[in-house]
């Protein structure tokens, strides 16, 4: 029998920004929408023109340590391909309290998704990279194992496929660490970006929190390898379903978990 995903903390959308430690959004609105799209409530953050930032960050009675391994897993969609930062493993802090202000950085820039550690010294490294597109759900997954040492680690993964895997880096800075989602970018000060985000929640594998919605329908959702068996047996299912459905599937129930367990 497999283990079921165990998923430490979610932020609720109808809990609004009280699902988040803290928010810095002055000037711009976090909310809660829905669009009728299968997806329920979803967390709306909204950045007018005139203010370079709206983010929430954090998790609600939740603290973050060095020597642990966190996973995030997120839904997110972006009205722009160019909404600047959109996640940062943010340091607390400022100026010479930090060695790195912000040892894990993601970007929507230019139509892609953009992966950056930024090692002490503000020196940033691109690891990865990959298209981007505004209008779409696409579906996050963050690990990263914290060491105040270069033995620190991260993954990032899009819609199923790995984006970054990097190894032997600093990912924990002297005062601590915090998640931050959003928007952020001096150079869109002058533009409005608004981001959605939905399904967040933490865990401590990629399969605690690579769970969602593409792959399995409502009332499924507890058993998503017994789904794929179901799907398999019936062959039209999945060739209705196209290769989304098949990709997403194997990568959440593949790859040694086993097909036999019943979830
Ligand atoms: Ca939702």
């Amino acid at each position: 029998m497999a283990v079921l995903a165990a998923v430490l903390w979610t932020a609720n959308p109808a809990s609004g920004a009280g699902a988040f430690d803290y928010t810095a959004c002055d000037g711009g609105q976090i909310s809660t929408t829905i669009w009728n799209d299968g997806h329920g409530d979803i967390f709306s953050l909204n950045k007018p023109a005139g203010i370079d930032r709206c983010e929430a960050a954090g998790a609600a009675g939740r603290t973050w340590s060095n020597n642990s391994t966190y996973w995030w897993g997120w839904y997110f969609d972006t009205n722009s391909d160019n909404a600047q930062t959109v996640f940062q493993w943010k340091s607390w802090g400022t100026g010479d309290q930090q060695q790195q202000n912000y040892p894990v950085l993601m970007k929507v820039e230019g139509g892609r998704l953009k992966v950056w550690y930024v090692a002490p010294g503000e020196t940033w490294q691109s690891v990865g990279t990959t298209a981007w597109t505004a209008g779409s759900w696409h579906k996050l997954e963050l690990g990263i194992t914290t060491r105040s040492d270069n033995t620190g680690s991260f993954e990032v993964w899009m819609d199923g496929t790995k984006v970054v895997g990097k190894t032997g880096v600093r990912t924990w800075d002297d005062m601590g660490n915090n998640p931050r989602w959003g928007t952020y970018g001096t150079g869109i000060n002058g533009v409005n970006s608004h981001v959605w985000i939905d399904d967040l929640k933490l865990g401590q594998s990629r399969a605690d929190v690579d769970q969602g919605r593409p792959c399995f329908r409502s009332g499924l959702r507890g058993s998503p390898c017994a789904v794929m068996i179901t799907a398999w047996g019936e062959g039209t299912l999945l060739r209705i379903s196209g290769p989304h459905w098949s990709q997403c599937c194997r990568s959440r129930c593949g790859a040694g978990r086993g097909w036999g367990g019943g979830g």
